[in-house]
């Protein structure tokens, strides 16, 4: 059996208790501040200073806390010889190496179902502002413009139309439930087919795409889901067809995206989020048909709060137990 000293990546037990935490990345100013007055933790210098910080610090350190923006990645993890846990703050977690903290024992967590309404009403108003064009309809107002060149031009009607969700998880599932509401018809496409759900499978994203008016994207990030939406679906979506992102900018063609957007070959976009955040593709900024928001699906005071609360739950449960909450991979803890 290993034990702690043949294999050096494996916490032993009594050591999580004293466990050194790691901040790596920007977090939630009050969650920043709770780490470093209860955990004493350290935050990880983003630039120049990381090495000497690192030689100074990496073996104290057995959890770190970040979020799906920053992660830990392999390089970060083999400097962390002592790394029992990743906690995130956030339920995405595809800035992390999550095959090799499994391969090295170490233990993942994310924040999930408390956000799940939070970014299901987000994609929901996104859809409803893209195709009424709330937003433009409100910059046509604050220009003056209504007075001089009159009323706003015809938009696209919500209620009853055919949407296709890329990932039928929690999220893409809150988003159908809603939409329902709105009498639309649901179709989806997933890894797998969900069994008893009551909407329709498809079984690749450009058919997916091919027989609705709106695909709104929920899939995960992650190497798994790169541009899993790629320009043959965004193609066959059309210049009727209307594109909403919630998930990540990657599981998009971005740039088949921007292009068809700017030549009216697809009808428009809402995206809260991109390949690049927090940059935005220039060609985007002037385009009337598309709602661009700065990565708030989860951005609201007590979604926030839940995330941070799960956030510590992990990490207690880490540092006194050598589990997770809510793990996307258990620690291996061993006892010495
Ligand atoms: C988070 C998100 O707020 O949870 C996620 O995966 O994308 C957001 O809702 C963000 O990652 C925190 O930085």
């Amino acid at each position: 059996m290993a034990t702690a000293e043949t294999s050096p990546n494996s916490i032993a037990a009594q050591d999580v208790h004293l466990g050194g935490v790691l901040m790596v990345g920007p977090l939630k100013p009050s969650l920043a501040a709770t780490l470093t007055e209860r955990y004493n933790a350290l935050d990880l210098p983003m630039g120049d200073g990381r090495s000497n910080f690192l030689r100074e610090h990496a073996e104290s350190v057995t959890a770190v806390v970040t979020s799906g923006r920053t992660g830990v990645d392999a390089t970060l993890m083999t400097a962390l010889p002592r790394l029992g846990a990743i906690v995130h703050f956030g339920v995405g977690y595809d800035t992390t190496d999550v095959a090799l903290a499994e391969e090295r024992g170490i233990g993942v967590s994310n924040t999930p179902d408390v956000l799940t309404d939070c970014v299901a009403d987000t994609a929901v108003g996104l859809l409803i502002d893209t195709l009424r064009g709330f937003s433009a309809a409100d910059r046509y107002v604050r220009a003056g413009r209504w007075p001089v060149d009159g009323n706003f031009p015809l938009t696209r009607k919500v209620s009853g139309t055919r949407v296709g969700i890329v990932g039928l998880g929690r999220i893409g599932s809150a988003i159908a439930t809603r939409l329902e509401g709105f009498g639309c018809s649901i179709s989806y496409h997933n890894r797998h087919e969900v069994p008893g759900s009551a909407y329709t499978y498809v079984d690749s994203v450009v058919k997916l795409a091919a027989g609705v008016d709106v695909l709104v994207v929920a899939a995960a990030g992650g190497r798994g889901t790169e541009k899993l939406v790629d320009r043959a679906a965004l193609e066959a979506l059309g210049p009727d067809g209307y594109l909403i992102n919630v998930a990540r900018g990657t599981v998009v063609d971005e740039e088949a995206l921007v292009e068809l957007l700017t030549e009216r070959r697809l009808a428009g976009a809402g995206l809260d989020v991109f390949t690049d955040e927090p940059h935005t593709p220039e060609a985007l900024l002037a385009l009337d048909t598309v709602v661009l928001l700065p990565h708030v699906g989860s951005g609201t005071v007590e979604t926030r709060a839940a995330m941070e609360a799960l956030t510590l739950r992990n990490l207690d449960d880490f540092l006194t137990s050598g589990t997770l909450t809510t793990p996307v991979v258990q620690p291996k803890v061993l006892a010495r």
